[in-house]
Parts: structure tokens; sequence; C-alpha cells
């Protein structure tokens, strides 16, 4: 697949149209990024059925991208983005991941100073060159040296919502193998962890030779680091790990519990067994060297004593003692976690009104496709004019259109809300006056992410007292591996949220995944309600809900926590 490669050139491309001037052409580039990434065909796959016109029929793409695209799958190589790179030759890519370095900076830094990438920039700001800069400063030199450091810790994760798809594509073309008897994704994938280091899966077979040549041989793999009856290890082109073990059938179970891990879990469970004078390892529980569990993964928890433990749950944070517990009948029980199927309705989405792709009418209907009971558009209302946010004005004429909509379209109710900038001071970018007639009001932070901690809690704790602020969205600002978050008071935080029946958001998005799974766990015991929300920016988002629901279950929050498992009636209640 080369769909994500193309995106990463237009995301690029966009970079450094943006390090003269903000211009549409960029924000067509970052649309198609967007669209390519999220896109489950392979690109190629569709231009070779029909060629450019069938390129053209992704919603979203039009004439000039597609050319882009089209060029690519024949050339290799997109010429406009060559000459881009050529006129200002530095490592977009890697100098972008610093914090407060944007396009236009780092064009300055490399007319004044030809920094060209990490190296160069780190070399100049320690010799302390850049804090003398025109609109730089001794802090913002401290701050990239300080994101410098982040950028080197990067040890090659890659995000789950990346990772998932492929490796799901993986497990199906095993799958097609007459050799193959059952199969599973494992290790972190399977705990659903935010990021994943390399993708485990595992196969029962009594005819493992098949199924290893052909692992070894898929389309799309770059190496092969091993390869064995038991175990193979290849390196994808996409740039990240995959191992495959093979296992016979009456050790299924117990070789999916060793292989999901994580190793912490594993280890304090070892011990669990091994106190009971039971052995247990990747092939069963033994007892006296006989198997007493091994071919169910259920069997292998109780046989040591416990109740079973959902994967995402198993981090040896508390669940084996809460499953100790439960098995014994004691009230510390394990959470029952909401499942992937609870929720009734999408609560955060922009559509083509800010900086979304889709009609609201286009919208309703791929919710009601999605068996939703409602979907609250969510658009924009903030200074920046990138998102090209509404005012006031066009918050009104856009309720005008929901209604219409829901004249048109049955069975999906399309509720009127608004993402809402909070400013420095914590009050927010629109009128209360207009707010109030909306259903849902998400309150939000877009800049300013640098204040000391007291002012952002006393910021965010100004909008959570807001009456018609109903939920706070992606609360802690952290992108994974590129933001760390604002600082803030947490605690603080969760007691006005719940003083104020405020909810907190669960961003399901592939990046933010914000709250993280320890956030929620504490606003879960802080009796602070939450949503789910992917906060679409087209079609695909949708999708992305899954990775929040695994994010909650990560958190222990059960349905009743999360708001959006509710029915319409309810979800309307509770914010009136
Ligand atoms: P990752 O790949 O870094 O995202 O994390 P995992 O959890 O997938 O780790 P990985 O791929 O190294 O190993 C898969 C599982 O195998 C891991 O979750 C638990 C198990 N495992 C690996 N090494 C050990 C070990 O030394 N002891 C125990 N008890 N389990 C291990
Ligand atoms: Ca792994
Ligand atoms: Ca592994």
């Amino acid at each position: 697949m080369k769909n994500l490669e193309i995106a990463k050139i237009f995301y690029l491309m966009a970079e450094f149209i943006q390090m003269d001037k903000a211009s549409f052409i960029s924000i067509a580039y970052n649309k198609a990024g967007r669209i390519l990434e999220s896109l489950e065909k392979d690109i190629e796959e569709i231009y070779n059925k029909g060629g450019l016109d069938e390129l053209k029929k992704i919603p979203g793409i039009g004439k000039g991208i597609a050319g882009k695209i089209e060029e690519y799958i024949k050339t290799g190589k997109i010429k406009r983005y060559q000459e881009l790179k050529k006129k200002c030759p530095v490592d977009l890519e890697k100098l972008t991941s610093v914090e407060g370095l944007g396009a236009k900076r780092i064009k300055f830094l490399y007319k004044k100073l030809k920094i060209k990438n990490l190296k160069d920039l780190e070399k100049t700001a320690k010799a302390g060159k850049i804090g003398k800069l025109d609109g730089f400063g001794d802090k913002s030199e401290k701050n990239i040296l300080q994101s410098i450091e982040i950028a080197k810790l990067d040890k090659g994760r890659f995000l789950l919502g990346k990772i998932l798809p492929i490796a799901r594509n993986i497990v199906n073309e095993l799958k097609e193998l007459p050799e193959t008897e059952n199969i599973s994704i494992a290790g972190s994938a399977r705990r659903m962890k935010e990021t994943i280091g390399d993708i485990d899966i595992l196969v029962i077979s009594s005819k493992p030779s098949k199924i290893m040549d052909f692992f070894v041989q898929m389309s799309g793999i770059d190496k092969v680091w091993a390869k064995g009856m038991t175990k193979s290890s290849v390196r994808l082109r996409r740039g990240f790990d995959a191992d495959l073990r093979i296992v016979k059938e009456q050790s299924f179970g117990a070789a999916l519990q060793y292989f999901t891990g994580s190793k912490d879990h594993n280890i304090a469970l070892r011990k669990i067994a091994q106190k009971k004078g039971l052995k247990l390892n990747e092939y069963g529980v033994y007892r006296n060297n006989k198997q007493i569990a091994g071919k169910n993964e259920k069997q292998v928890y109780q046989a040591i004593g416990l109740s079973y433990i959902e994967p995402e749950l198993r981090t040896n944070s508390g669940e084996i003692e809460a499953a100790l517990q439960q098995a014994q009948g004691k009230p510390n029980q394990l959470p029952k976690l909401i499942g992937y199927n609870d929720i009734k309705g999408e609560c955060h989405c922009h559509s083509d009104w800010s900086d979304g792709s889709e009609t609201i009418e286009g919208l309703a209907r791929i919710a009601k496709k999605m068996n939703y009971q409602y979907l609250v558009i969510t658009d924009h209302a903030s200074p920046l004019g990138i998102v090209h946010g509404l005012d006031e004005k066009r918050i009104l004429k856009q309720m005008a259109e929901i209604d219409r909509v829901n004249k048109k379209i049955r069975g999906i109710k399309i509720l009127k809300g608004i993402e809402v900038d909070i400013k420095a001071d914590g009050s927010l970018f629109i009128k209360d006056e207009i707010l109030s007639k909306l259903d849902l009001v998400l309150g939000a932070i877009h800049s300013g992410f640098k204040m000391d901690k007291e002012k952002m809690t006393k910021r965010l704790i100004k909008a959570i007292e807001n009456p018609h602020v109903d939920v706070i969205a992606h609360p802690t600002g952290r992108i994974i591996d590129k933001r760390p978050g604002y600082q803030i008071d947490f605690d603080k935080i969760l007691e006005k949220a719940k003083k104020n029946k405020t909810a907190l958001e669960i961003n399901a998005h592939m990046s933010r995944l914000d709250l993280r799974d320890v956030d929620i766990r504490r606003a879960k015991q802080a009796g602070v309600k939450m949503v789910i929300g992917t906060d679409v920016h087209n079609i695909s988002y949708f999708s992305m809900m899954e990775l929040g629901v695994a994010q909650a279950r990560r958190g222990w929050a059960e349905k009743k926590d999360i708001l959006n498992t509710s029915s319409l009636k309810n979800f309307l209640k509770y914010f009136k």
C-alpha cells in the first residue's frame, strides 16, 4: 500500500508551501493527506482499476490531487514536491516534530543559520545562537532544546490506529490458508495500547511450514529477520516488524495469554501460579508436569485462581488483585468494561462549514450507517484562520441547515453543537446567548498551550464553570509523541468538573487519545462523566471510535461512565 507514503508527501508539501504563506493550496494538501491516510482501500488498486477517473471518485479528492497521486504511482515521484524541497532543502519531517517550530520558522532558521536538520538545530541552540534571533529569545531556545530531547527519545513506536488495520490485513491473509486452524493478534496490539512496538500474531496449526513460507513472502515484506517452524520475524516495508508464532491446539490459550502480555502482567501471574505450586508458561498451566489448562485462555486464568482479565487491562496496575478478589466472591471486583458496540452517537464532528470535508447531510448518512441514534455537529468557533471557524451569524445559519437535514433524513437525529475556543482568560469565543441555543457545547483549547500550571488550571476551570459548556474536548492537549499536554492540576479539574456536571472528552483520534488511560481511571474514580468523540474531519474518522472505546476500556471505564452510550433521550436530558 502506498497510501501512507503519498499522504506523507502531501503533508510535507503543505508544510513547504506554508513556509511562504498560509494558502488554500496547503490546506488542500493537508486534507488530501488526511483522506489518504484514512483510506481503507489500496490507492494503487483503485488507480489500476479505473485510472484518474477512479481516483476522482474518492470523496474529497479533486482533479489536481488525483493527478499528483497518478504521477506518484507511475513515476515514484511528485515533481512539484521535488521542486519545493530544492528551494529549501531541510529535513522538514523531523524539524516540524520539534514543538514550536512551524514551517515559517524553519525556513527562517535555514535562511539565517543554514539549519537543515535536528543535529544542526541542536548544535546551534546549544551555542546560544537561536535565542539571539529576532522572534526567538532565550525561552524558545530552551524549549527547542527540550523538545529535541523528546524527539531523540522516539524509540520507533507506531500509533495503534496505523498498525491495527495492517495487523488485521495480515491476519486475514493468513486465515485464508487451509493450514491455519485458528489465529489471533497478540502483544500490545491485542491490548490496544496507544502505541505499538511490533505486531505479534499467533496461529494454531499442526502444519506450520506452509504458513511460515507464506508469511516471509507476503507482499510488503522488506527483510526477514528469522524464519523457523515456531517463530518467524519480518520487517515490513512500512518500517515496522511483525512476529509470527505457531503453536499446537492444546497450547493456544496459554500462548495467547503469554504473548499478549504485558510482560509485567505475565511476571505477576507466574508468581501467583508458583505460590500455588503450579507452573505457568506459554504451553500451559502444569501441576506436577501434567497440563491442567492451556487450550483456552479463560481456563488459564481460572486454573491459577483468577477471574478472566480483558486484554486491555493487562498492565499489572491492580487488575490482578481485582481478579483474585472477584474469583473469591469478594467486593473489590474488576470493572464491567464498556463494550465496543455500546456507543449510540458521535459527539465530536466537523463539517465543511469549518475544516471538515463533508457536508452535514453526507455526515448524517454515514452516522446512520454506523447505526448511531444521533450525531452532534461541532464545528469550530475560533479566531484561528486555518480552521475556518463559525461566528455567531454562521452558527444560526448552520442551525437552520441542520433543521433542514433532520427533516430530510429519518432514522438519525442531527444535534446542534459547537467546539468553541477557550480564550486565554478562560472566557469563550462565542457569547452565552448563542451557546444557550445549542444542544451540546464542547469547550477546547487550541492556542496558548504554554501557560504555567496555575493559569492554565484557572483557564480550564473558568470554562468548566460556564453553565453552557457541556464537555471539555481533548482535555490535556497532548499529541502522542509530539506534544506533552498542558500543565494542569488534574485533581482540581476533576473536582470542578464533577461539581458542575461538565463532562470530559476521550478524544478518539489516533494521535490524540486524550484523556490518557490513567486520566480516565482517575476521572471515573472522581465520579466525572466522559464522552468519546472521534473529532471527525472526514468520513473515515468515524471508525476511530474503536480506538476511543479501547482507551476507555484501558482506563477501566464502564458503560455508565460514558455518556454517549445513552439513548438520544437520556443524552439530551443529561446536558439540559
Ligand atoms: P510492544 O511490541 O513493545 O508494543 O509490546 P509487546 O507487549 O507486544 O511486547 P513484545 O512484542 O516484545 O512481546 C510480546 C509479548 O510477549 C509481551 O507482551 C509479553 C511476552 N513476553 C515477551 N518477553 C517476555 C519476557 O521476557 N517475559 C515474559 N513473561 N513475557 C514476555
Ligand atoms: Ca509487540
Ligand atoms: Ca514482538
